[in-house]
């Protein structure tokens, strides 16, 4: 049975999870809450290889399916090994991205069939799913952006603009299907004005 709570955050690159997820954990902390803080695809030993495969410019073409399937082979991994355990200990869990990456990235952005995704989805999670998800939402030219400082880019990085308004608008309509559960966070201001509108939703769980 599960007692902890399972939280996720998704959007585009340089969205601003990664600053978002310091501010979380402090936050949940301050709170008494034990959060354990993993990623997506990776969080486990062999998802994180499977992480590398994905990710690694060294992968010079992948078919899109195979993208879907190693993304869900990692996410099977990490949810039986690391997420669901530590829920079930009492932890919070936060993941940094989750199935909602899938339907933007593999489904918006590749084109694959979200039927497909859908199957894949009840076959691996049945019915587990976040308790909150936070999609930060940013103009994908201003994420782009932030990261570019960062110098070399990953696999799916090197998609081109097109590719990545495609994902940013799938995240949008995924957000209005599920509004209970999925937060829209205006990403695109300063990071004060995207931590307080997290802030709020944290205190409304
Ligand atoms: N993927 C993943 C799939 O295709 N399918 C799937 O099912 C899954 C699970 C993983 C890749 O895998 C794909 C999606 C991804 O392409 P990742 O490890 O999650 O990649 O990395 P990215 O999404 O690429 O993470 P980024 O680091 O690019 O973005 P973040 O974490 O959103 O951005 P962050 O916090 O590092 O911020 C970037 C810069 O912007 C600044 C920060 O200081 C930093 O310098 N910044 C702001 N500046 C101004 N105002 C704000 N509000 C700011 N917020 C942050």
């Amino acid at each position: 049975m599960q007692k902890g709570k399972f939280i996720t955050i998704d959007g585009v690159e340089g969205a601003g999870k990664s600053t978002q997820i310091d501010f979380i954990c402090n936050y949940l902390d301050s709170k008494g809450i034990n959060v354990i803080l993993t990623r997506e695809p990776g969080g486990t030993e062999l998802g994180e290889k499977i992480r590398d495969i994905l990710l690694s410019t060294d992968t010079k073409s992948m078919h899109a399916d195979t993208e879907l399937l190693l993304m869900f082979a990692a996410r099977n991994e990490h949810i039986n090994t690391k997420i669901v355990p530590a829920l079930e200990n009492g932890d919070w869990v936060l993941s940094d991205r989750f199935t909602d990456s899938s339907y933007a990235y593999q489904g918006a952005g590749r084109g694959l069939d979200i039927e497909r995704i859908a199957q894949l989805e009840k076959w691996v999670l049945q019915d587990f799913t976040p308790d909150m998800t936070l999609l930060l939402d940013v103009p994908v030219e201003l994420g782009m952006s932030r990261v570019e400082s960062r110098g070399k880019k990953d696999r799916i990085e090197l998609e081109n603009i097109e590719f990545f308004n495609r994902v940013r608008d799938g995240y949008i309509s995924r957000s209005r299907k599920f509004p209970n559960r999925i937060k829209l966070i205006d990403s695109a201001k300063n990071i004060e004005h995207t931590t307080e509108q997290i802030k709020a939703v944290l205190d409304s769980l």
